[in-house]
């Protein structure tokens, strides 16, 4: 599949750094998956937020799945081309009334990746609206500079390190989703979301997809070929999981959730920025 966007939306990425809302299936659909992953939080007596960091794709087959949906992955061609891979996925939720929220932050800080090409789709699994807190984005930050991040650690901070930048929220654009829907960003695009203040929880995933010419900058890592071919080899192959929760790739799941809390890791990827 090919063309899912029209020249009109890839230039409106390219020029303002967002693009929403794009349909991937219908809102019946995403029931389902949401089913799964409240399936999955009532078996493990656990937040779905809590591990299914980075690479989150690594817990579930059904998760590959979704990072290789071909209306998605279409999408991301018309952005990126033919070759792409995707170096993570983490689930973004956040329940009904939750404080939590997402500080004003730029991708690019901390994904180590050169050249800054990264595309981020956020599929909404649940509504995302302004009410129930969906994400905002400043157009155009992606063509500005790299912004100096303060790490606040904030305990109702969904980012792990709480890291957050100063922006004029005047300019801000939400990018409300319905259920099925996705956004895409760019790693360099500021963005944030605030705290849901609906009665249903707001539930997305979101994937991180490079073309295969992007190098890691902080050593050698690992990604799923997604599309085309990789020609260029910067990038190991992620074990995919061969089952719901298989320990093996749920096992390096974890080793790399755990390197990216740590403080050297992440300080060495901003001083790349
Ligand atoms: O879920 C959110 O509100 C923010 C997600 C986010 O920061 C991202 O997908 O890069």
């Amino acid at each position: 599949m090919t063309g899912v966007l029209s020249p009109e939306q890839v230039a409106h990425f390219n020029s303002e750094g967002y693009l929403c809302p794009v349909r991937a299936f219908s809102a019946e659909e995403a029931r389902l998956y949401r089913n799964k992953i409240e399936d999955f939080e009532a078996r493990s007596g656990e937040e779905v937020n809590k591990r299914l960091k980075i690479k989150a794709h690594l817990a579930f087959p059904w998760l590959v799945e979704l990072a290789r949906h071909p209306r998605i992955v279409s999408a991301v061609q018309d952005i990126l081309g033919p070759d792409v891979l995707l170096f993570g996925s983490s689930a973004f939720a956040k329940n009904a009334r939750d404080p939590r929220f997402v500080s004003w932050h730029q991708d690019s800080a901390y994904y180590g990746l050169n050249p800054h090409q990264e595309v981020t789709v956020w599929l909404a699994l649940s509504r995302a609206s302004t009410e129930s807190g969906c994400m905002k984005v400043i157009p155009k930050s992606h063509l500005g500079p790299d912004l100096v991040h303060e790490e606040t650690f904030d305990a109702d901070n969904l980012l792990a390190r709480g890291q957050k930048v100063t922006v004029d929220e005047s300019l801000a654009v939400d990018m409300p989703l319905e259920p099925g829907e996705f956004s895409l960003h760019h790693e360099r695009t500021v963005h944030g979301s605030p705290a849901n203040m609906s009665d249903d929880r707001r539930i997305g995933i979101a994937f991180f997809y490079m073309p295969a010419h992007c190098r890691s900058m902080l050593g050698r890592r690992s990604a799923l070929l997604i599309a085309g071919e990789d020609r260029h080899g910067h990038w190991d192959r992620d074990p995919e999981p061969r089952f719901d929760l298989d320990p093996e790739s749920l096992a390096f799941m974890e080793e790399v959730w755990a390197s990216y809390r740590d403080d050297a890791t992440t300080k060495q990827a901003a001083r790349l920025t």
